[in-house]
């Protein structure tokens, strides 16, 4: 039988194309998302190579992230792989000029938003045991701090902080747990940080060389696939072009 693997934020950049990987590789997929029509052309096209089950999910909202996993129709409950990958930032802006709003947006979708999804789906993947994995994805900005990232870099420092905590506690059930921590790719993750401003998002990516959508897919993808006795504990990648920047000096 085929393993199941669940992906949050199944509807565009690292999400999608983690979706066409895993079904690339007969894995049966249970697609989350807010945006039901995303979902649905994923189901037709991906349908046709393997068994696909979609479910509109905002992950803020615990009730109904139980709610999925409680209906998780049969073929589709035993799942082996949790891919915690719905996030977003929002507020370019130093953090003096960002709305309150904003930050409890990133605080609700990434910190509570992969809490109730993991939380969740402990159970199933505990159940499935050796080689399950649960794969959040972090960012460098959990690590390396920079301008306006303020709260969305400080929820990916949760994220990696979160992920070595599981695998203290999920050691000897088999489970794996990995942080994916990318650097710059071009998805509409800009947009979404702009608010829909796509010459600010074309701006960022253009003259270099982001990452993918499908090379982030492909390392989520090869974290959970690894033979079962391997543990990646976090991946950061980056573009080739991109790296760090000397540090900052206010002078007179
Ligand atoms: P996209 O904006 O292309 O995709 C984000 C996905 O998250 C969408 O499918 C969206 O689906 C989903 N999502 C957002 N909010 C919610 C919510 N409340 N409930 C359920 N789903 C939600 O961005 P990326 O693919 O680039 O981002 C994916 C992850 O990777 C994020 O966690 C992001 O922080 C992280 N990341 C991105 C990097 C980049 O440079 N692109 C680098 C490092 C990390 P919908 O709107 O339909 O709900
Ligand atoms: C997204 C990558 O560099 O914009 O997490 O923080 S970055």
């Amino acid at each position: 039988m085929s393993k199941i693997v669940f992906i949050t934020g199944a509807t565009s950049g690292f999400g999608r194309a983690a979706a066409r990987r895993f079904a690339a590789d007969g894995w049966s997929l249970v697609l989350t998302g807010r945006r039901m029509e995303r979902l649905q052309e994923l189901q037709d096209d991906l349908g046709r190579q393997v068994p696909v089950h979609i479910a509109a999910l905002d992950v803020r909202d615990a009730e109904a992230v139980q709610q999925v996993v409680a209906e998780l129709p049969e073929g589709f409950r035993q799942v082996h792989a949790l891919i915690n990958n719905a996030g977003l930032a929002l507020a370019p802006q130093a953090a003096q000029q960002v709305d309150l709003a904003d930050w409890h947006t990133m605080i609700d979708t990434n910190i509570k938003g992969l809490v109730n999804v993991t939380h969740a789906l402990l159970p199933t993947l505990i159940a499935s045991g050796r080689g399950a994995s649960i794969v959040n994805l972090g960012s460098v900005a959990g690590q390396w701090p920079y301008p306006g990232s303020h709260v969305y870099g400080a929820s990916k420092a949760f994220v990696q902080q979160f992920s070595y905590n599981l695998r203290c506690d999920l050691q000897g059930t088999g489970v794996r747990v990995t942080d994916i921590a990318p650097g710059m790719a071009e998805t509409e993750f800009t947009l979404v940080r702009t608010k829909g401003d796509q010459a600010a998002s074309d701006r960022l990516y253009r003259g270099t060389e982001p990452l993918s959508a499908e090379d982030i897919a492909e390392q989520i993808f090869y974290v959970a696939s690894l033979p079962e006795h391997i543990n990646i504990n976090r991946l950061e990648v980056m573009p080739t072009r991109q790296a760090w920047s000397p540090f900052a000096v206010d002078r007179d």
